[in-house]
């Protein structure tokens, strides 16, 4: 069963939309040459956001080979391409933002959008780096708005051995990885044995990054 879920109660009133980005983006600086870039509470109307997106987003359901299997991907997932609508406005306003403010350092702007719905606990995305395309071989960026129940963003060195990052983000935090993280780093949701309620990722890339 699909987790229930509860607003914060910071996300009242009628604001809505990105909040300011210059000022408010705090920076930690990882190994070889990865960085992360937090913003809490980026999104105004965030709780109202993902309640749209939940009802609204056409969310397809996966399976994948895994050895001599196929197994259901445990969370659903809408994808959009440049050239697609996305399905609400906000979104567009965010992501020109990001592009915006990113402008000079990414070089480019942000093009596509992965929706991923986590829909309690027992969804999650195992440790990965974004690297079916650029971010295989070259520097980049991705930018998660993390709407509705904050679950863990967990970071590792690529690998393993290292230290483990944890970043709780939900209700409209944006978390930005950039540098040589998809490459030099993992990161993952972890499953939680707590009863959550759900969660949903929207993550930004650039052309050709995976
Ligand atoms: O849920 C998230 O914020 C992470 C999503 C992710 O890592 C992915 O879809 O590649």
């Amino acid at each position: 069963m699909d987790g229930v879920f509860q607003g914060s109660l910071l996300d009242v009133g009628t604001e809505s939309g990105p909040r300011e980005l210059a000022g408010h983006v705090r920076r930690t600086p990882l190994a070889h040459g990865a960085w992360v870039d937090l913003r809490p509470g980026w999104l105004a109307g965030a709780d109202a956001l993902f309640e749209r997106l939940m009802a609204g987003v056409p969310w397809r359901a996966e399976r994948r080979r895994m050895y001599e299997r196929v197994v259901d991907v445990p969370r659903l997932l809408a994808y959009y391409r440049e050239s697609d609508r996305l399905p609400e406005p906000v979104l567009d306003e965010a992501r020109d933002m990001l592009s915006e403010y990113y402008r000079e350092e990414l070089g480019e702007p942000f093009r596509t959008a992965g929706l991923c719905l986590y829909r309690d606990g027992r969804d999650s995305v195992a440790w990965h780096g974004d690297r079916l395309g650029r971010g295989a071989t070259e520097d980049t960026m991705v930018a998660i708005i993390s709407l509705g129940t904050p679950r863990p963003l967990l970071l590792r060195p690529a690998g393993g051995g290292g230290p483990t990052l944890r970043y709780d983000i939900g209700h409209g935090d944006l978390i930005v990885m950039g540098g040589s993280c998809q490459r030099t780093w993992e990161h993952a949701i972890p499953k939680s044995a707590r009863p959550l309620g759900p969660r949903i990722s929207v993550q930004f890339r650039p052309r050709g990054v995976r």
